[in-house]
């Protein structure tokens, strides 16, 4: 085994992967950015190493100042994480050359599994069960329209370069094949700069599970079970759990070996993801179809540790050392259900939500890997995802209470999150009844991601108490907290007994008034008087509202109030009855960006008229790409970006021409 060992990433996964380096007795070495300079991952590890700017390609994506860390460091062995250079057959390349180990596969079975057209060939040679389908070179139209009519509608033509869904296109009758095969060919051509297609049987109710694969330097290879991956929103696992609902033992054997054989006709060494689709329509066929193998450790391996009970890092760095494989379990140890905390906001179409995590309080009992803590910013730069909460039991209804349970005691404030989506799911009788497909969300889109309804009085008198606990703590005169100004008892205040708070959420504005007696305050709201306290206990606070007595959590910032109340979180805006009103950020005749980002293209110049709905501009921000679109019909008067500008939330991107909307 190494002594040393660099990760070449951050967040979640560098701090999970510089813990068993720990345990093993390895010691750690980060790199980090410019961003990342206070980030929890260099915090822990023994050593850490700048290696440059925030954007990725100026630090994390940069093999020679990664390969000089190590080189700096003495470092013996370099782990890639997942994202960033974990794919990359460059980089492998790059270690040997270095004399660095590199934690992962061969550069060759790297490249062979990373063309979709190239890699779905292999695997028909190898005997892995493919989608019906075409994959060959001859793109010629009239031939592709053959292929597809011997396939059978619907079919799916897919980008040979794609992955994550672009460049797809459904088409369901013949008649519609052609003027859906220039679509795809278009998409394929700009997202990928190469316009080969792929045509398929469309599966309409598709599960995404996928087997877990280990091999070693001396031959073996293992399989490590399957994950079931289906509950994604556009393309963005959402949770994921270990087994598959449903699995039989059949199934299960004929996925392992297909997913071993996949891994040995490339030579495979290390860890391995093969993913399949499994048609629900037809579940008592048990048939399953590759769709590709991620060469990496995946985001979601912490539900076969789970259910295997190893570490499977510290099964990469002893497969790296070149140990041998130990026997593959025989049993799998209950069920696991893995969920993505991710700091983005539901009432933006789940746009990244950058800012301070002011709040940040994780659940105890489950698994929790994360890569920040309180006070950490989520940055345009990265990936938002927070953290993620692994729930085990010993059977799937077990886990899923625990993690019920989990996400009830979890508590964020600062910026928006998906935790109201995945407690939604939690409670899902659909979730629950097991074996979604990978339309689960969209289907349930209405319920699942309901804009929250109006917060309940209780909710409203505890950001009330926290808004008036916080004016009472500022008031305080320095020097002589005993002076009769420094009481922040309303009397003096207000003449009718009355201190207004005012309070925002869901677009409602609320006035509460609240008069004091001791510790114990009436608040007046919606013609009902509450009598309530804010009663600190044992690090925790209590929450007493006429006869109720529970735990609450008051977060209050500068004009923000977060409260958290029996699971459900509750954030409100302070509105100060004397501050100017603020200048309205979205509309009014310009269009600006939604949040910091880095402009990647610019579609009009003034003068031009443009319909509504057409692009304008495209802002790339957290590996997503945001295209903004004119509001209305109307004429640019002004562009104020350009191509490479980073641009920060709220930035005037685009004005109209007084014609135009507003
Ligand atoms: C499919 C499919 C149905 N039939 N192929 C989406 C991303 C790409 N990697 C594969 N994808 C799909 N391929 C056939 N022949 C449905 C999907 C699909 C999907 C697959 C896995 C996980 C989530 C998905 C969400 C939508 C569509």
């Amino acid at each position: 085994m190494f002594s040393k060992l660099l990760i070449a990433n951050r967040g979640e996964i560098a701090c999970r992967i510089i813990r068993t380096a720990r345990r093993l007795g390895v010691s750690s070495v980060a790199v980090y950015s410019d961003a990342d300079a206070g980030a929890l991952h260099v915090a822990e590890a023994d050593a850490a190493y700048r290696i440059g700017p925030a954007a990725p390609r100026d630090s994390y994506l940069r093999i020679e100042a990664i390969l000089d860390a190590a080189r700096r460091s003495g470092a013996q062995a370099v782990h890639p994480g997942y994202g960033f250079l974990s794919e990359n057959a460059g980089f492998a390349e790059a270690c040997a050359e270095a004399g660095l180990v590199f934690v992962g596969p061969p550069a060759a079975a790297i490249r062979a599994m990373g063309g979709k057209s190239q890699a779905k060939a292999l695997m028909e040679r190898a005997g892995v069960p493919l989608v019906p389908g075409y994959h060959g070179a001859d793109q010629d139209p009239g031939l592709l329209a053959r292929e597809a009519a011997r396939i059978g509608y619907p079919v799916l033509i897919k980008a040979s370069a794609g992955g994550g869904g672009k460049g797809m296109r459904i088409v369901r009758d013949a008649a519609d094949f052609a003027a859906a095969l220039a679509g795809a060919k278009r998409e394929a051509a700009s997202s990928f700069g190469d316009d080969r297609v792929l045509v398929e049987r469309y599966l309409q109710r598709p599960r995404h599970i996928e087997v877990q694969v280990f091999a070693d330097l001396h031959g073996r290879c293992v399989s490590l079970f399957e994950r079931d991956c289906s509950v994604q929103r556009r393309h963005q696992k959402v949770m994921e759990e270990a087994p598959a609902p449903g699995m039989t033992d059949s199934m299960r054997a004929a996925m392992g070996a297909a997913a071993i054989a996949a891994a040995q006709s490339v030579g495979y060494v290390g860890a391995g993801t093969v993913e399949f689709i499994a048609d629900n329509d037809r579940a008592e066929d048990e048939q399953f179809f590759f769709m590709e193998m991620n060469t990496r450790l995946q985001v979601e391996h912490p539900v076969t540790e789970a259910i295997t009970g190893l570490d499977l890092v510290e099964w990469q760095l002893r497969v790296a050392a070149g140990e041998p494989l130990p026997a593959a379990p025989q049993n799998i140890d209950g069920h696991a259900i893995e969920v993505r905390l991710y700091a983005e906001d539901p009432a933006r179409d789940f746009l990244p939500s950058v800012g301070r995590l002011a709040h940040l309080r994780l659940p105890g009992g489950v698994r929790v890997d994360t890569g920040v803590r309180s006070g950490d910013r989520i940055t345009p730069d990265y990936d938002p995802m927070i953290a993620k909460i692994i729930a085990h039991g010993p059977d799937r209804a077990a886990a899923l209470r625990r993690l019920s349970a989990a996400l009830a005691a979890t508590e964020l404030a600062g910026v928006q999150t998906n935790l109201g989506l995945l407690r939604a799911i939690a409670a899902h009788p659909e979730f629950a009844a097991g074996g979604v497909d990978t339309g689960f969300i969209g289907r349930h889109a209405d319920t699942l991601l309901a804009p929250p309804g109006a917060p309940p009085a209780e909710a409203l008198v505890a950001a009330a108490l926290g808004v008036l606990q916080a004016r009472a703590a500022a008031s305080v005169l320095p020097g002589d907290p005993h002076s009769p100004w420094a009481d922040s008892d309303s009397w003096r205040m207000n003449l009718d007994g009355g201190q207004p708070v005012t309070l925002r959420a869901a677009g409602l504005t609320q006035v509460l008034r609240a008069s004091r007696s001791g510790e114990v305050w009436t608040i007046a709201h919606d013609g009902t008087q509450h009598t309530a306290a804010l009663l600190a206990e044992a690090g925790k606070h209590l929450l007493r509202c006429g006869d109720l007595t529970c735990p609450v959590t008051v977060w209050t910032e500068p004009g923000q109030v977060t409260v958290v109340l029996q699971g459900e979180t509750h954030a409100f805006e302070i509105i100060d009855p004397l501050a100017p009103p603020r200048t309205e950020t979205a509309g009014a005749g310009r269009v600006m960006a939604p949040i910091p980002g880095r402009v990647v293209s610019v579609l009009v110049q003034p003068g031009d008229t443009v319909a509504r709905g057409q692009v304008l501009v495209v802002v790339e921000a957290m590996k997503m790409e945001l295209t903004l679109t004119a509001p209305e019909a109307g004429t640019v008067a002004a562009v104020n970006c350009a191509v490479g500008d980073m641009v920060e939330e709220g930035r005037d991107l685009v004005d109209f021409a007084d014609d135009a909307p507003g």
